[in-house]
C-alpha cells in the first residue's frame, strides 16, 4: 500500500486502485501508531476514487523535521575521508562508520523540502555539489517506523570537505531536500536486498548512474531510530534519511538543468531538475 498527499487530498494506493481518504489534516494521519491497519480497513470498504490527481503529487511532508544519518554505507565514508583529507578530518569519519553512535545531523524543515517534479537547488556559494539518494523513513511520534520514502540530501561536497564544522551549511539550505512520490506502508522492514539506483540526466544524456543495495547499510534502521529520539521528541512524528551508499567520482558536480532519477522498486521513483 503506498500513500500519497496530493494538492486535492490523500490517496492510497493498492493493487492498481486508489483511495481517497477523508482525514483532511496529513499530520493527524501520518501521525497514527495505526497509519497500516487504518489504510487497509480503508481500502478494504471497497470505495475507489475514480481518478488520481497524478500530476499534483506534494511531497509527503508537513510540519515533521527531516534528520538524517551520517557515513552509513563504506562508500560514503571513502568519500568524506578523500574530501576531507587536506583538513585534517578524515580520521572523524572513519571513526564515526565503526562507532557505537551514529550520525545523525538536522537536514530540513517542510519548508526546505521539494516534492516529485519540484526544482533542488545548488547552494550559490559551493563549487562541488551531488545528490545523495536515500532510502527515508517515516516515524510515528512515539518512535515506531510506519513507512518508506526516497530522499535526497542534496551537499555541497567543497564546503563539507573543507571543515567538518561547516556540515549544516553545507546540507541545510532551500529546496536542499526532496522527498517522495509517496509513503510505503509497510509493517516489516523492507528487505535486505532491495535496491537503490540513481541516474543523472544532462542534456537527455545519462552523466552518471550508479546503485546499491541495503546489504550494504552498516546500521539497523531501528539502531538509528532509537538515537534520534534519545531525548528527544517529535510530536508530529519525523522523517529520518538513512544515508547514502552512493557518490559519484570526484569529477563529477551537478549542473542546473540536471534530472536527477532515484528509483527504490517498492517505493517508485523520485525524479527532480536542478533550478
Ligand atoms: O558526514 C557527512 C554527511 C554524510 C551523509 O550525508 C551521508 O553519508 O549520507
Ligand atoms: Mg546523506
Amino acid at each position: 500500500m503506498k500513500l500519497y498527499r496530493t494538492q486535492h487530498g490523500h490517496y492510497i494506493a493498492d493493487q492498481n486502485a486508489y483511495y481517497r481518504l477523508d482525514e483532511p489534516s496529513w499530520d493527524a494521519l501520518i501521525a497514527r501508531d495505526d497509519l497500516h491497519d487504518y489504510c487497509r480497513s480503508v481500502v478494504e470498504r471497497g470505495q475507489r476514487a475514480e481518478s488520481f490527481p497524478q500530476d499534483a503529487i506534494l511531497a509527503p511532508i508537513q510540519s515533521q523535521e527531516v534528520w538524517a544519518s551520517g557515513v552509513t554505507y563504506y562508500r560514503s565514508r571513502s568519500a568524506r575521508i578523500e574530501e576531507s583529507k587536506d583538513a585534517g578530518g578524515g580520521d572523524f569519519y572513519d571513526r564515526v562508520y565503526s562507532a557505537p553512535r551514529p550520525e545523525l545531523f538536522f537536514k530540513a524543515t517542510g519548508r526546505r523540502v521539494v516534492g516529485p517534479e519540484g526544482k533542488v537547488q545548488i547552494r550559490s556559494d559551493a563549487t562541488w555539489s551531488v545528490p545523495e539518494p536515500e532510502m527515508t523513513l517515516l516515524i510515528s511520534p512515539k518512535g515506531k517506523i510506519l513507512g518508506y520514502t526516497i530522499g535526497n540530501d542534496m551537499s555541497s561536497r567543497d564546503i563539507e570537505g573543507e571543515n567538518p564544522l561547516y556540515l549544516p551549511q553545507a546540507k541545510v539550505y532551500d529546496r536542499s531536500c526532496a522527498l517522495g512520490p509517496c509513503i510505503l506502508l509497510s509493517p516489516d522492514p523492507l528487505p535486505a536486498a532491495t535496491s537503490i539506483e540513481i541516474r543523472i540526466l544532462r542534456n537527455g544524456e545519462t552523466a552518471f548512474h550508479g546503485t546499491t543495495s541495503l546489504t550494504e547499510l552498516k546500521r539497523d534502521p531501528e539502531t538509528l531510530v532509537s538515537f534520534l529520539y534519545r531525548d528527544n521528541s517529535f510530536p508530529d512524528g519525523c522523517f529520518l534519511m538513512t544515508g547514502t551508499g552512493i557518490v559519484p567520482p570526484d569529477s563529477f558536480t551537478l549542473a542546473s538543468g540536471d534530472r536527477i532519477q532515484i528509483t527504490i522498486e517498492p517505493i517508485g521513483t523520485l525524479s527532480n531538475e536542478v533550478a
